[in-house]
């Protein structure tokens, strides 16, 4: 590493040149389920990729000191903050990601960008259009002076998403004509489940819709290698009212007070799309689907073959090249775990698996070489804003009784 670190990079972006450091200090504001996925990120990319700079762990930040302390002594920060906007401000912090609900993204996205830091934000980007969309334009002006910005869609990190997008972009499926996308979970069955923040407007901005609908978006354009024109949307919200929970809320679970509120967003979004080619896509977002906990399947048509994925199975990329003889075609599964399949090269022999935690992995290596390499990373706020607008346009259909909405441009 300490070699590479000394070179200076041809630099992609307005500011000419950058020199690459040798470490890069990251600075997390949130600490629960995704604070700890990226935690792992940060910590493993450098470890087993050879990076342009190797990620420091430098501080996380949460409001509860004591919380964050242990959270910063569990995931290996080497400091812990109470304050995101102290975060930002140290000199040893390069890069904020944050790992907050949707209500803070925008502030402190903002705040980081003019703090003179790069940015890696989670999926969805922001919790309104308004909000990306000034998030999207200082992330370019922050460009400009060599900052990168980029959202947190981890599933086009998966090596055998990473495959499908490679065998799209060949050629292989030819002219597309469906993309048909799933993700389901069920942890709101129980009508019983508290009122967390996922389940409120004002934090989350939506439900299903924002939090699982805004992955298959980005995962079937990504893949498609083209984006949504308009849609044709269904929302539901099944149990409008909930137990209240007490205190702070972790992850997917909590534990509950007396006195009930209300649910303000989605439980389930299913939606038709146009691609501008004039392919067809379906799209189901839900957590009410008993049984399953964290189905995202994807399977996209063309016309010359088919790829299929499917998360609880994602060592694997099913392929049918619709150009063999009919006799001994079909369907049949890659094993995504070669050395010459994406991001696959450092990691195990053939046919030793990889697992959830690894996009994360995977994201920060990306992020760091695009910031070694000062290019746009992907995807960058630009995309995560268009995602924001076919997330609109989906409520803006339902609300119409699903009249066929045009995603603005
Ligand atoms: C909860 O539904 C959740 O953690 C999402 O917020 C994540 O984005 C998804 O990757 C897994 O499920």
């Amino acid at each position: 590493e300490a070699d590479t670190a000394e070179a200076v990079t041809g630099a992609g972006n307005g500011a000419g040149a950058t020199v690459t450091k040798p470490t890069l200090g990251v600075g997390m504001v949130g600490y629960a389920f995704m604070g700890a996925a990226h935690s792992q990120g940060w910590r493993t990319a450098g470890r087993v990729f050879d990076l342009p700079s190797r990620p420091v762990l430098a501080a996380i930040c949460g409001r509860d000191a004591a919380a964050v302390r242990t959270a910063a002594d569990r995931h290996g920060w080497a400091a812990a903050e109470t304050d995101w906007r102290a975060l930002i401000e140290r000199e040893d912090v390069d890069v904020v990601d944050i790992c907050t609900p949707g209500d803070s993204h925008a502030e402190i996205a903002l705040a980081a960008l003019a703090a003179g830091k790069h940015v890696l934000c989670e999926k969805p980007l922001a919790n309104t259009v308004a909000e990306a969309e000034a998030m999207a334009q200082a992330a370019e002006a922050a460009y400009e002076r060599g900052q990168l910005a980029m959202v947190g869609f981890n599933y086009r990190r998966v090596p055998a998403t990473a495959l499908a997008r490679r065998m799209v972009a060949e050629g292989r499926l030819g002219t597309l004509r469906h993309v048909r996308v799933t993700y389901l979970q069920d942890w709101l069955v129980d009508p019983e489940f508290p009122l967390t923040w996922r389940l409120r407007r004002e934090s989350a901005g939506s439900g299903a819709l924002g939090d699982l609908g805004a992955h298959i978006v980005d995962l079937a354009q990504y893949l498609a290698g083209e984006r949504l024109a308009g849609v044709s949307a269904l929302t539901e919200t099944f149990v409008r009212e909930r137990p209240l929970p007490i205190g702070a809320t972790s992850g997917l679970s909590t534990v509950t007070s007396a006195g009930t509120g209300q649910v303000t967003v989605d439980d389930a979004a299913l939606f038709t799309g146009r691609f501008t080619s004039g392919a067809l896509a379906s799209f189901e977002a839900t957590r009410y689907a008993t049984g399953r906990k964290n189905a995202l399947r994807i399977e996209l048509n063309g016309e010359h073959g088919s790829l299929a994925f499917d998360l609880e199975r994602l060592n694997e990329l099913a392929y049918h090249d619709g150009t063999e003889p009919g006799a001994h075609a079909g369907f049949r599964r890659i094993l995504v775990t070669e050395p010459d399949h994406p991001y696959l090269e450092a990691w195990w022999p053939p046919g030793h698996g990889l697992g959830y935690e690894h996009s994360f992995v995977h994201q920060a290596r990306d992020l760091v070489h695009a910031i070694a390499e000062g290019r746009r990373p992907q995807p960058s706020f630009a995309d995560g804003l268009q995602v924001q607008r076919v997330l609109a346009a989906v409520e803006e259909s339902a609300e119409k009784n699903s009249v066929y909405t045009p995603i603005a441009v």
